[in-house]
């Protein structure tokens, strides 16, 4: 037993092989993620939960497609398929995962308006899900971060974590990327590693 804090990030059916926005291999990291947790005396997770009107859907922009870059109320955003309508299916968490071991969730990406890859803040960094001031009120100075994506959210919540003063190790072998474009998850895990998130391989 450690006495870091484990970030599960976004284990859920849509971003599972077959969900709506299916992260290749996904599925492979619940049974890591599950062994995982007994090495952590503190859990918690982040649960995408998304409005259906919500903004980084392609199906709500007419004429735009998906996977296309435009600007959303003044930041840059990628159009994605319909993925974790809070309270549907998607939404839910892996069955396999034990979630009985987590101890608090924090939903994101719960404003229309604005999308919120990290699990501490929204894109703009305009309100907080909680989860920074709660770690803290835990006394956590030393969070490991794993799930899903590599290059999207596990991505920009080790960051947010990291510059909010914790230390903050990627557990690679409990991660899964999109990889929208060929790269993209190796570019991640090195801008991490730049800025000083330490890499468990
Ligand atoms: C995610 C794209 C859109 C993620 C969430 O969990 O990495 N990616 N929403
Ligand atoms: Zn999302």
């Amino acid at each position: 037993m450690n006495n870091q804090t484990l970030i599960l990030v976004d284990l859920q059916n849509d971003f599972l092989p077959g969900g709506a926005l299916g992260v290749p291999g996904g599925d492979e990291v619940i049974p890591i993620a599950n062994r995982l947790m007994d090495d952590f005396e503190i859990v918690v997770a982040t649960q995408d939960w998304h409005p259906a009107d919500h903004g980084s859907f392609a199906a709500n922009h007419p004429g735009k497609e998906l996977f296309q870059q435009i600007d959303l109320n003044g930041l840059p955003q990628t159009l994605w398929p319909i993925h974790c309508v809070r309270g549907t299916p998607g939404a839910n968490f892996a069955p396999e995962l034990e979630t009985k071991r987590i101890t608090r969730v924090f939903q994101k990406g719960t404003n229309a308006e604005i999308d919120s890859y990290s699990g501490l803040y929204d894109n703009g960094h305009r309100q907080s899900t909680g989860l920074a001031e709660w770690l803290r009120e835990q006394g956590v100075k030393r969070v490991t971060v794993c799930g899903l994506a590599t290059d999207y959210c596990v991505k920009f919540t080790a960051l947010d974590a990291l510059a909010e003063g914790f230390e903050v190790t990627l557990q690679l072998p409990a991660s899964r990327g999109v990889n929208l474009a060929p790269g993209d998850v190796d570019a991640a895990i090195d801008e991490m590693r730049a800025k000083g998130v330490i890499i468990a391989a």
